[in-house]
């Protein structure tokens, strides 16, 4: 029997590297789409080089994506591809809209017009609730998104079930919570404080600047949440689904399991510094995964402390390894 195929944009981000390594344990034939760039983004999936394939085309460009799905004929596509960090947001909003709002209806006409049989997974986010209106949230929670990235997510949510709707396609949309890992981007605050903590402990930093530690979030493994991208479009029929753990940490929390982790005293090391302040923060956010545990079956498995600490001992390692002397070389 020939492998099921499937097409991920985004593969070269944290998600689009565990999601394909989860599809190929299940047997799939696992394409990636790539943009050029001059030198390769390809350092979280270089392991899979050799069982993946990787296609270019980008989602600013409809002929790329129409010539890129007709050539693989993917049976399921996931779309993970965009701008993912919401300071860059207010800094490039058009560009913001034209990946991560606009890119999202390019993808779909797409798929409609080479072969609307196709089942696609659209990587939506607890930041489309933004302001939330309710907790916890869930998937009839009224929106509320706070930045520009927030505002071109829900473009992208509510394009995913308009094809739905209006063409029958097989689209789901995932609104998952933040998901962290040691393959996180350093931008992102869970590995930029474990990459902080890290250099201290190596005596490569003193200080860490910080901005709102007030901000709660409900921060998960990403490992966990490619599963459930993956049990969205193997259903009977698409529809969306709220990822989450269901618990939410302030920013504060998070600093101080990580810094207590390396020994290390957080008052001592973090300033806080209000150019790191946004225009307009999301305050609070809780799932509820419910609907997703009842339909889907689908879990977290590994809690609050244990990802920290996970990323806090990933990034002593890879310093240590880094380190002239260390007798070590490579990276993760
Ligand atoms: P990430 O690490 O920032 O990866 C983003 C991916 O998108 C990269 O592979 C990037 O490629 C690609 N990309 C950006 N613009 C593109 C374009 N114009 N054409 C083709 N590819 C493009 O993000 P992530 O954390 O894995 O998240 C995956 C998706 O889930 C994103 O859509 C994100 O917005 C969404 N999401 C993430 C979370 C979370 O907590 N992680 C939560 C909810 C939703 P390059 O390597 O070339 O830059
Ligand atoms: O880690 P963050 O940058 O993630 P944020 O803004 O919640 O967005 C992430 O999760 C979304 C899902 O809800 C995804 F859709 C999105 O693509 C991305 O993956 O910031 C988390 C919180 C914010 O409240 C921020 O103000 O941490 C606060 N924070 C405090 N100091 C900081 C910092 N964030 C960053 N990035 N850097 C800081 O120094």
């Amino acid at each position: 029997m020939t492998a099921r195929r499937a097409l991920i944009t985004g593969i070269t981000g944290q998600d689009g590297s565990y999601l394909a390594e989860f599809l190929l344990q299940q047997g799939y034939a696992v394409v990636g789409m790539v943009r050029r760039a001059s030198t390769e983004p390809f350092e979280r999936i270089a392991h899979l080089r050799e069982r993946i394939t990787l296609k270019p085309a980008d989602l600013l460009d409809q002929a790329s994506l129409i010539h890129l799905v007709r050539e693989v004929r993917p049976h399921e596509i996931y779309n993970l591809a965009s701008q993912s960090f919401v300071p860059t947001s207010w800094e490039q909003a058009v560009l913001t809209a034209e990946f991560t709002a606009v890119g999202v209806t390019r993808l779909l006409e797409a798929i409609r017009l080479v072969d609307p049989g196709i089942r696609v997974y659209q990587a939506s986010t607890s930041e489309i609730f933004g302001k939330a209106q309710e907790v916890p949230q869930h998937e009839r929670t009224p929106f509320y998104p706070r930045s520009p990235y927030g505002v071109a997510k829900l473009y992208g949510h509510w394009i995913t079930v308009n094809y739905r709707e209006s063409y029958g396609l097989f689209a789901c949309s995932g609104i998952l919570f933040n998901h962290e890992s040691p393959r996180r981007g350093k931008e992102f605050v869970s590995r930029k404080v474990t990459d902080g903590v890290a250099r201290i402990k190596h005596g490569l930093a003193t200080e860490l600047k910080l901005g709102n530690l007030d901000a709660r979030r409900d921060w998960g493994y990403a490992g966990d949440y490619v599963k459930a991208m993956w049990l969205m479009l193997q259903q009977e029929s698409p529809d969306d689904y709220v990822i989450a753990t269901g618990e939410t940490h302030s920013v504060r929390e998070l600093v101080q399991i990580a810094f207590a982790r390396a020994g290390l005293n957080w008052r001592a090391h973090v300033v806080e510094d209000l150019a790191l302040k946004r225009p307009a923060e999301v305050d609070l956010l809780q799932g509820d995964a419910s609907k997703a545990k009842r339909v889907l079956g689908w879990q977290p498995e590994v809690g609050f402390r244990e990802l920290i600490e996970m990323m806090v001992d990933a990034d002593i390692e890879r310093y240590a390894e880094a380190l002239p002397g260390s007798g070590r070389s490579g990276g993760r």
